[in-house]
């Protein structure tokens, strides 16, 4: 059969091409029987398209029309008619026009889907829709989020080789990188015993391209991290990810900026304003107890220790006597939460470790609650300046240690902006977040951890801090936050092999791991290294979030679930035994 040539998609017809002869394909998405005259719109990535099979025009190619069924794929050739004015559909594209076909070609048919096709909005289980991806993908919403990721990567390449960065491809099989997470590990069948590691990132290997002189590089990279999943976290992901030579931090953040802005345009045709905002780490943690804040509304937490100190509240006086704060924060117009409310936020924070929830109204110009009576009334004064509080104001109090105040904190101020719908969801709040701790301290495990990997730069003035006290090390590390989600992270590098030495050191690394994993990385440093600083954004995200999905699944083509599995490919599966004799892999029970 000599295949039709289509001359057009099925978005793209309009009251110009009327009378024109056409050549159309696409999937049938819905069959309409008018005794008489059968109507289908026809579907392709770009639209839809009204055919009209009329008996009168055509006996023969009607009476196969007949037969057609949903998702089967055709061909039509036909004349294009200009539609009355009632039935004329302005939610369509190709709403004015029909074509009356005239030939046909079927090229497949198709079983009965699992789920319907022609309706974008029901609700259907994820678990049969990731099953059946393709047939998803089909529907439109995820083909919507895949194109505008498409446009994504094409404008941060368009973007970056403008600036002379080059795309450089590096290995997926390789040595562990040291990013926080598990590897994957495959297993080598000529080298038996030995792994390779799926990269976490290609961090290394961009380190080494600077280091080889390739001066501007970046990589739409795949990652891989065996790490415990959530809304936002794949095991397999994309960075656009990004090194440079001889930049300084506030050269490569707006770089960064640039890009952003970008592909914000090219997506969204939304222009964002930069330079984005920056806080310290330290103030960021203050002002919203978390290194990710979303800041599409206000509600910062205070600091009230030095001034509840003076009161009488036992529970206060008991915790900041351990080494804990009081923390909280104002809801504006909170007054307003009835007892329950009070309760279930709560029941809330004890999800997070903590004991209790204090509170005070703002009534009649006084503060009111249970507890008021043991605040001075200078005390109370303070804490009304200190805390912005105003009539009809609620104030949340938490008292325990830092950490446990912070996070319980910032899930509560994230918690009541939902519930009292606070979040301005159409804005963009992008913040930089800046001097990072260099180490971490990890109390479970009793060790120091790099707080990013052990690549990244103390700050310079804190060098000395490396030999004497190295949790106060600050690094040259930032992080870039968009609506609460972390969508990227970088740093300047370590590019004197001493200082890379004493960091391996105060990780603890022993010389002999430090050689056998980084041996050849510690080499490459020391034969003339330029200084270094780089980047990765999570493409996914970035996606995630210009599609006001909560889900990274809706973003991906073929996605993993939470349990980090592929439903359609039924995969991870079992091998054969003849390629586990091969790899000399014995199973245990
Ligand atoms: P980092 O580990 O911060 O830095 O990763 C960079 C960005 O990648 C995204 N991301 C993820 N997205 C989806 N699923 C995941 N499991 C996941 N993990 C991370 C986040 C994050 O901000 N090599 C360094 C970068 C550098 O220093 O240049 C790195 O990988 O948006």
């Amino acid at each position: 059969m000599h295949l039709f040539q289509r001359s057009h998609d099925c978005g793209s017809l309009n009251k110009t091409d009327v009378e024109s002869e056409v050549c159309l394909s696409g999937w049938v998405h819905r069959y309409r029987d008018h005794g008489g005259l059968i109507f289908i719109d026809l579907r392709d990535r770009f639209g839809i398209t009204q055919l009209v099979f009329d008996p009168a025009h055509n006996k023969e190619i009607h009476q196969q029309a007949e037969k057609l069924r949903h998702e089967w794929v055709i061909s039509i050739k036909g004349k294009v008619m200009l539609r009355s004015s009632e039935t004329t559909n302005l939610e369509l594209k190709t709403g004015e026009v029909e074509v009356l076909v005239a030939d046909m070609q079927i090229h497949s048919k198709a079983k009965t889907p699992p789920f319907s096709l022609s309706d974008d909005f029901i609700d259907i289980h994820e678990e049969i829709r990731l099953k059946y991806r393709y047939l998803d993908i089909r529907r439109g919403p995820i083909a919507n989020t895949l194109v505008s990721r498409h446009k994504a990567m094409m404008a941060a390449r368009k973007y970056l080789d403008s600036l002379s960065f080059i795309e450089v491809t590096t290995p997926i099989l390789g040595k562990s990188t040291p990013e926080g997470a598990r590897d994957y590990l495959v297993p080598s069948r000529i080298y038996h015993g030995s792994f390779y590691a799926l990269p976490q990132s290609p961090q290394l290997f961009k380190q080494l391209l600077m280091i080889a002189g390739m001066d501007r590089y970046f990589q739409i990279a795949q990652c891989f991290r065996d790490e415990d999943l959530r809304a936002d976290r794949q095991p397999e992901f994309t960075q656009i990810d990004m090194e440079m030579s001889f930049g300084t931090p506030e050269q490569l953040m707006a770089i960064v900026e640039g890009l952003i802005k970008a592909i914000f345009k090219e997506c969204l045709k939304k222009d964002i304003t930069t330079p984005f905002k920056r806080l310290s780490h330290k103030t960021c943690m203050e002002l919203y107890g978390s290194d990710r804040p979303d800041l599409r509304f206000d509600m910062p937490l205070s600091d009230i220790s030095d001034i509840v100190k003076n009161s009488t509240f036992s529970v206060f006086l008991d915790q900041l006597k351990e080494d804990g704060i009081v923390k909280g924060l104002c809801v504006k117009g909170g007054a307003n939460m009835t007892r329950k409310d009070i309760e279930d936020y709560t029941a809330f924070v004890q999800k997070f470790g903590i004991q209790g929830l204090a509170w005070m109204k703002m009534q009649e110009n006084e503060l009111k609650s249970n507890i008021v009576k043991f605040f001075p009334d200078d005390v109370q004064k303070e804490m009304i300046a200190k805390m912005k509080i105003e009539e009809g104001d609620l104030i949340f109090m938490i008292a325990d240690l830092p950490g446990t105040a912070n996070q319980a904190l910032d899930h509560l101020r994230r918690k009541i902006a939902k519930d009292r719908k606070l979040i301005h969801e159409d804005r963009y709040e992008f913040l930089w977040v800046t001097d990072f701790p260099l180490f971490r301290f990890s109390p479970e495990e009793q060790k120091i951890d790099s707080e990013h990997h052990p690549f990244t730069s103390p700050k310079f003035a804190d060098l000395p801090l490396l030999d004497s006290d190295p949790i106060a090390a600050r690094s040259e590390a930032y992080d870039i936050v968009l609506n609460g989600y972390e969508i990227g992270g970088g740093s300047q590098r370590v590019h004197d092999p001493e200082v890379q030495k004493k960091i391996f050191d105060i990780l603890k690394l022993t010389e002999e791991e430090i050689h056998s994993r980084f041996g050849f990385f510690i080499e490459a440093l020391s034969y003339g290294t330029p200084p270094h600083l780089g980047l990765a954004l999570g493409l996914d995200r970035i996606m995630m979030i210009l599609s006001k999905t909560d889900s990274i699944r809706d973003v991906i083509a073929f996605p993993k679930t939470q349990k980090a599995s592929d439903l359609m490919m039924a995969c991870p599966g079992t091998v054969a035994p003849a390629q586990l004799n091969e790899l000399n892999i014995i199973l245990g029970e």
